[in-house]
């Protein structure tokens, strides 16, 4: 042993399978997997894939998904098509799985097996190379499906890659921080590792009621949701919410996520982290209320990378396909420490998608809060008295 230390600075893996992008959900749906695309390229155009390891993994196995998810789902999930999910056999199971409905969240499209099976295997490929210490940051935009829970299919989402990620992160790990940047509650995480203390869920999102009445999707992670109330419960203190009102701006959104996610760092001292990225809390998304912008976004990656703790980075939700690109290129820069110019290559295929925008067309970082879709009704009181509720929150965990 000539006390060599691990070297310094961070190594980043890229767990990528093309495959992905080749799914639909259908033409009005929000969820675009074709995003992905546009993030490939961007990334590629800026030259970052020779910063990084890259891999293209194997889709994950129904053993691998079984891990979590109940086998009676996954074999439906498997055979289910659009052709034969008319039949009476299926249309029994088919609202218990979480699939068709009045908001048609989780259509059957074809390759729906296929889908699932590359973003989890994506996830599962990047735990692993942290497991194996072949990098120290693992990114796969793929992932983040956070909806999804063990017998059904919820909010876009139809597998848990997170979940199983940070089940297979727990082999070698005692304690592994999952927190969740993503404009909606994390609840499926949340719920898998409700009664275990060697998983601590931190959600930020939008919490509350629209003007008739209808709560923001999924409906739960109020500021009082801390996990399983019984004192012999192990997960007691191990979930932390944050509730979030519409139009949050960059400068409260940094303060809170420093503030909150700095205190449980500190308090659980977790093995490794995974991050989930979540796209839709920028300004101008789809379906989001936020207005932050890509660098604010951003700083949360920044942030988490300071730890200095091995980091799996997945994606998430993300409806404004260019921004969603652009957000997810730009972390990945922050992961490798590099600092992109604000205008796009030219020689980037798909150049018109970044074009012809009101704020910023051409450029990587438009202004976003510009496009003041929404009134910022966070006041400073509020905030204020989250942050006291999270610290709160926190006396259930010893440091
Ligand atoms: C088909 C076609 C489905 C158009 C769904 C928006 C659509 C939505 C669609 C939609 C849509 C939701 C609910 C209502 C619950 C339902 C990846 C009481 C224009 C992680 C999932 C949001 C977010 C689900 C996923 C939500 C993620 N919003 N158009 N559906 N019912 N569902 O509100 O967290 O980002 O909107
Ligand atoms: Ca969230
Ligand atoms: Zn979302």
């Amino acid at each position: 042993d000539y006390g060599m230390e691990k070297p310094q600075g961070s190594s980043v893996s890229f767990h990528y399978n093309p495959n992905v992008e080749y799914h639909h959900f259908g033409s009005s749906h929000p969820m675009k997997p074709w995003r992905l695309t546009l993030t490939k390229q961007l990334i590629l155009a800026y030259g970052l894939e020779y910063t990084m390891e890259l891999h293209e993994p194997r889709p994950a196995t129904l053993d691998e998904l079984a891990i979590f998810h109940d086998r009676e789902y996954l074999s439906f999930l498997k055979n289910i098509t659009p052709q034969n999910m008319e039949s009476a056999d299926n249309q029994a199971h088919i609202l218990s799985f979480g699939f068709g409905g009045e908001s048609n969240d989780c259509p059957v499209f074809d390759g729906l097996w296929n889908y699932v099976s590359l973003y989890s295997g994506a996830s599962l490929h990047a735990a692993d190379s942290l497991l194996n210490a072949q990098s120290n940051i693992a990114i796969n935009w793929s992932g983040g499906l956070h909806h999804a829970k063990k017998n059904a299919a919820s909010g876009f989402c139809y597998v848990n890659d997170i979940v199983l990620a940070i089940q297979h992160l727990l082999t070698q790990n005692q304690r592994v921080l999952y927190i969740d940047i993503d404009v909606h509650h994390g609840d499926g995480v949340e719920q898998a590792f409700e009664s275990t203390d060697r998983v601590f869920t931190l959600s930020y999102h939008k919490f509350g009621f629209d003007k008739y009445n209808n709560p923001f999707f999924p409906g739960t992670g109020a500021i009082t949701e801390m996990g399983p109330s019984d004192p012999a419960n192990r997960g007691k203190g191990h979930t932390l919410n944050i509730p979030i009102e519409d139009g949050i701006d960059d400068e409260q959104y940094m303060w809170l996520f420093r503030t909150i996610t700095g205190a449980v760092n500190e308090k659980y001292r977790p093995n490794a982290i995974v991050l989930q990225c979540g796209a839709d809390s920028l300004g101008g998304d789809r379906l989001g209320k936020f207005n932050l912008n890509i660098k604010a976004h951003g700083y949360c990656v920044e942030f988490v990378k300071g730890f200095d703790k091995p980091l799996l980075l997945i994606g998430g939700g993300g409806y404004t396909p260019r921004n969603v690109a652009r957000t997810w290129c730009h972390e990945t820069a922050v992961c490798v420490g590099a600092t992109l110019h604000n205008n796009l290559p030219t020689h980037l295929p798909y150049l018109q998608a970044f074009q012809g925008e009101e704020n910023g067309g051409g450029v990587l970082y438009p202004d976003l809060h510009n496009t003041k879709r929404h009134e910022n009704v966070n006041s400073v009181a509020k905030l204020n008295s989250i942050v006291r509720s999270a610290f709160e929150n926190l006396r259930y965990i010893e440091g």
